[in-house]
C-alpha cells in the first residue's frame, strides 16, 4: 500500500518511508524493494565542491531552471554536521526556500551524523524513493570534503564540482579526489575578481592530469545568485549526459554505478552484523581487556569475532 502511494507521488508517505529507512526498519526495506521496478527514470545530478562555494545557490538556480522546463525536481542535501558547531544544518534549505511550497519540488536533508560510513547507502535509498515518486531530475548536494561525501557522488549520473575564484595561487583547494568525480567544472562567484585565472588554472590542471584520452570536462562560469550561467551549466550537464549515458559507454557506466551501490549495501549489512555481534559481547572494551592483559593476541581475537558474525 505504501509503495503504491509513493509511486502516485504521495509526499507524506514518501517522507515517512525516508524516515523509516533512516531508522533501518525492516518493513521500510521491504517497501523499497517493491519500489525498485518503478525506478530508473530519474536523471541524477551531483553538485559538490568547496565549503561555501555556492553549491546550494547553484542547486536553487538549477531547480528553477528545470522547473521552468516542466521537470519535477527532487533534491537531496547532505548536510555537514560539524563536530564543532553541531552542524549548521539549515543553510542548504534556506537557500532553496522559495521552492518549498512548489509541489513539483521535494527537498530532503540528510545529516552526516549517524550515517558513519553509510552515507552513500542512505543517499541511494532516498534517491530511489524520489525516482519512484516520478521526479524527473534529482539533485544531490554534498560538501566535497571527506571520502564519504565524495563517494556519495557515485550515485549521480553527472557530477558538477563547484569552485570559486581566489582560492589561492593554484587550485590545490580543489582536492584531486574531487576532480576525479567531476564531469563538469563550475567557476561560481564569477562576479569576483580572478575568474579568468581560476578557469586557466583548472584547464591547466585538467591537461596535466590527462593521460591518454583526455576526459572531456567542460568549465562553466556562473553567478548563481543572479542565475547567470545556469542555462549554460544545464547545457553542459546535458552534453555530458549524451556523451556518457547513451550508446555503449552507458552500459559500463551503469555496471560501475550499480557495483558501487552493491558494494555499499554488502558493507552495510556486514557493518550491522559487526555492530550486533560486538554489542552482544558487551562491546569491544570488554574484549580488549584480554589483549591489554596479554592473555590473547589481537589477531586471533579479531579472527574469532569475525567467524561468529
Ligand atoms: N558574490 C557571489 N556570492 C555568491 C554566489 N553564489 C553564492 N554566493 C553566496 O555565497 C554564500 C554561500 O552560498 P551557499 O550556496 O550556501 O554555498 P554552499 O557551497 O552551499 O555552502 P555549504 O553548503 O555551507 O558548503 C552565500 O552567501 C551566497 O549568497 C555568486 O555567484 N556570487
Ligand atoms: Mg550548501
Amino acid at each position: 500500500m505504501t509503495a503504491s502511494a509513493i509511486v502516485s507521488g504521495d509526499v507524506r508517505a514518501a517522507a515517512r518511508l525516508m524516515r523509516d529507512l533512516d531508522d533501518r526498519r525492516p518493513e521500510a526495506l521491504a517497501t523499497l524493494k517493491e519500489l525498485f521496478p518503478h525506478t530508473g527514470k530519474a536523471y541524477l545530478v551531483g553538485v559538490t565542491g568547496n565549503p561555501g562555494a555556492g553549491k546550494s545557490t547553484v542547486v536553487d538556480a538549477l531547480i528553477a531552471h528545470y522547473r521552468a522546463a516542466g521537470e519535477k525536481v527532487g533534491v537531496v542535501c547532505v548536510d555537514p554536521t560539524s563536530p564543532f558547531t553541531g552542524g549548521a544544518i539549515l543553510g542548504d534549505r534556506i537557500r532553496m526556500q522559495r521552492h518549498a511550497l512548489d509541489p513539483g519540488v521535494f527537498i530532503r536533508s540528510l545529516a552526516t551524523r549517524g550515517h558513519l560510513g553509510g552515507l552513500s547507502r542512505s543517499t541511494f535509498d532516498v534517491v530511489y524513493v524520489l525516482d519512484a515518486m516520478g521526479f524527473d531530475r534529482v539533485l544531490i548536494e554534498t560538501v566535497g570534503v571527506g571520502q564519504d561525501e565524495v563517494d556519495v557522488m557515485k550515485a549521480a549520473h553527472t557530477t558538477a564540482v563547484v569552485t570559486v575564484p581566489g582560492l589561492g595561487d593554484d587550485i590545490q583547494a580543489i582536492k584531486s579526489g574531487l576532480l576525479e568525480v567531476a564531469d563538469v567544472l563550475v567557476v561560481n562567484k564569477a562576479d569576483r575578481e580572478g575568474a579568468d585565472r581560476t578557469e586557466r588554472d583548472l584547464m591547466h590542471m585538467l591537461d596535466l592530469r590527462a593521460t591518454g584520452e583526455r576526459k572531456e570536462i567542460e568549465i562553466v562560469r556562473t553567478i548563481a545568485t543572479r542565475g547567470n550561467g545556469i542555462p549554460e551549466l544545464a547545457t553542459a550537464i546535458e552534453a555530458h549526459r549524451t556523451r556518457a549515458w547513451t550508446g555503449p559507454a552507458a552500459i559500463s557506466r551503469a555496471l560501475a554505478r550499480t557495483s558501487a551501490h552493491l558494494s555499499e549495501l554488502v558493507r552495510g549489512i556486514l557493518a550491522d552484523r559487526v555492530e550486533r555481534t560486538l554489542s552482544t559481547r558487551g562491546g569491544l572494551t570488554e574484549i580488549a581487556q584480554s589483549v591489554v592483559d596479554k592473555r590473547e593476541d589481537p589477531w586471533s581475537v579479531a579472527e574469532h569475532l569475525a567467524s561468529t558474525l
